[in-house]
């Protein structure tokens, strides 16, 4: 081999780095934080060269950052859409340049999948009828009604029309279930934290249950609870998603009672589909993350077992 390599100029020997640019919502939840460790720990493993820049959720910024990829001629760009709509034309762009496009996390709106190679991610409708299904067995021998207040997430984005679509699609079994106040806390504790006292000042006793759209507005909406002098997860019934390392706390805490699995950890997956698309392999437009669901009962067996 040795001879072989002297023969090679040193050109092809050094093979070129892979560089992947990332455009990330922001830095709103514990999972987000997760997910950006995963990507930037799983690049350095891959020996990719990432460019990564944070938006601080706002859609405009994540298109800037997606042209100033196409101008440096990456080799692939990828990124998790704040909002589903408004990536038409940006996507042209990088069509017409010829980079190819991975999805991770949330998906987006458009008829033309040629837009991008693959969206891996989880299913978020099923995430909402995760929650939905526990509640319905949790309220089974309730004769009464039974009243929601829900969380939802960033307006627009793929987690929070799909979890509420989820959720809804489970509960309209039973008119009992009612969802009396449902807003946004944008998936931040300090915006759960404010809606929920909003909430609970327009309708605190009658509350029954509140469903979360992520375990970050239901920590801000326990601390509501709390100080409105009510238990959490006794007096009021608490659904969120995610599973972050905050929401087992709680629930090993008696504050939550279930968590819904959303993994951040999408790292690996997309190093891997990077480097499958250099080397010319075509992936499958859908890559859907396996997860499951945690009630507080098997929180504290769990939690050591947890990466994020
Ligand atoms: C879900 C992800 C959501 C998380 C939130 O895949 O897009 O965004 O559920 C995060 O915690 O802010």
């Amino acid at each position: 081999a040795a001879s072989l390599a002297a023969l090679l100029p040193a050109t092809a020997l050094a093979q070129k780095k892979i560089v992947l640019g990332f455009s990330q919502v922001g830095a709103e939840s514990e999972w987000r934080t997760a997910n950006t460790e995963s990507i930037k720990a799983s690049a350095k493993d891959a020996g990719i060269e990432l460019k990564f820049s944070d938006a601080q959720q706002k859609q405009e910024n994540q298109i800037k950052a997606i042209r100033s990829f196409i101008a440096q001629k990456v080799d692939v760009i990828a990124f998790s859409p704040v909002v589903e709509s408004g990536w038409e034309t940006v996507l042209r762009e990088a069509k017409a340049a010829n980079i190819p496009v991975v999805l991770t996390d949330r998906s987006v709106n458009t008829k033309d999948d040629s837009l991008y190679v693959t969206f891996m991610g989880s299913d978020f409708v099923e995430e909402g009828r995760k929650a939905g299904r526990w509640l319905v067995d949790k309220m089974k021998d309730e004769k009464g009604e039974v009243n929601i207040v829900e969380l939802q997430g960033t307006v627009g984005s793929a987690p929070a029309i799909d979890r509420k679509k989820g959720f809804e699609e489970i509960i309209k079994a039973d008119p009992k279930f009612k969802i009396i106040r449902s807003q946004t806390g944008d998936f931040t504790r300090a915006k759960g934290k404010e809606v929920m006292e909003a909430f609970l000042k327009a309708d605190g006793k009658k509350i029954n249950v509140l469903y979360a759209h992520n375990d970050d507005m239901a920590i801000g909406a326990i601390q509501a609870i709390e100080e409105a002098g009510l238990k959490p997860a006794k007096d009021i019934t608490i659904i969120s998603v995610d599973a972050v390392k905050g929401a087992f706390e709680a629930m090993i805490a008696g504050k939550l009672n279930v968590s819904v699995e959303c993994s951040p950890l999408l790292g690996p997956q997309l190093m891997s589909a990077v480097k499958d698309i250099k080397a010319g392999k075509t992936l499958p437009k859908r890559i859907v993350t396996e997860e499951t669901i945690f009630p507080m009962e098997v929180a504290a067996k769990e939690f050591p077992k947890r990466k994020y």
